[in-house]
């Protein structure tokens, strides 16, 4: 869906309509071409910045009531238990100012506010904020595509990977890593940016991903180790797939494992760190175990080919 809307914003923005990045769920923004979109996974303003920035746009900015009211509808998607969302915006306890530079004519943020980074209540649809790095869900607002036409003489692209990405030159692969998710919200954030959760087909791979998603730390438990692509199928050891649809061909497991444990370990995860419970052992360093898929992984790896 994403290669096809990619496709025909090139061909678009050549006959001179413009049409953005636009992912499952976006809706038209204000400005033609431009689309406004919820993400489901938790970030930190700061890390809701930069993935806004891989549909080359921003944290929604709000410039009328019309505007709030279609960024509060959109948040229907949000499970009921979340409060808030980010907004581009933030707050010197004097006025607002959004990262997209838009002017701040219009507010719905609660008076007494003290300064801090924009949030929108969701049960009211006024904002609030928030000067401590909590991690909610996000509203970005990509920009149009521009008209090659009025663009200087454009560059080949430098980089093989989109920007935030890490780039195995020797795997022709782009990775990246997201945060604080369950397995259904790790797979819709890999999705949403063209990827899928990453698969690994060689010891080589396996070390780039595990390398990727350490901490560096001993770890207390479970939830702390990465999170990967793989996916169970059916009872048997061997009944797995990875999501992006590669073959099953290489495997990594640690002692023991696939275990299955309460015929409940439907996901899969890599031992990127010491764990605390295997006695530290360096045994399970680097190799997989399946396990729950509802825990809250502290960090997922996503992956998608490399450009060029
Ligand atoms: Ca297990």
């Amino acid at each position: 869906m994403y290669r096809f809307l990619l496709t025909i914003s090139s061909i678009s923005t050549w006959i001179g309509f413009s049409l953005s990045i636009c992912p499952k769920g976006g809706i038209p923004g204000e400005i033609e071409g431009s689309c406004l979109f919820v993400v489901k996974l938790n970030g930190t303003f700061e890390s809701a910045k930069e993935f806004c920035l891989d549909y080359d746009g921003n944290l929604v900015s709000i410039k009328s009531e019309k505007e709030n009211e279609k960024v509060l509808g959109l948040t229907k998607v949000l499970p009921e238990s979340t409060k808030f969302i980010w907004l581009g915006g933030t707050f010197n306890g004097k006025k607002i100012t959004w990262i997209d530079g838009s002017s701040a004519e219009f507010s719905a943020l609660t008076e007494g506010s003290p300064s801090g980074n924009l949030l929108m209540n969701l049960t009211s649809g006024k904002w609030t904020t928030s000067n401590w790095n909590g991690m909610f869900p996000f509203a970005c607002l990509s920009q149009p595509q521009q008209d090659p036409s009025n663009q200087p003489p454009s560059c080949p692209p430098y980089s093989p990977c989109p920007t935030g990405w890490v780039y195995s030159e020797k795997l022709k692969q782009c990775y990246k890593t997201i945060f604080n998710v369950i397995f259904t919200e790790a797979d819709e954030g890999c999705r949403m940016m063209n990827s899928f959760l990453a698969s690994i087909h060689s010891d080589e791979e396996n070390d780039f991903v595990n390398d990727l998603g350490k901490a560096g730390i001993i770890q207390p438990t479970w939830s702390q180790v990465p999170l990967i692509g793989g996916k169970r199928t059916g009872p048997e050891k061997t009944d797995w797939k990875w999501l992006d649809g590669t073959s099953f061909n290489y495997t990594k497991w640690a002692d023991g494992e696939p275990s299955n444990n309460g015929n409940n370990e439907f996901c899969l995860q890599t031992y990127s760190d010491l764990m605390a419970p295997f006695d530290k052992s360096a045994a399970y360093l680097y190799k997989w175990n399946d396990e729950q898929c509802e825990i809250r992984y502290r960090v997922a790896v996503c992956k998608q080919a490399a450009k060029f």
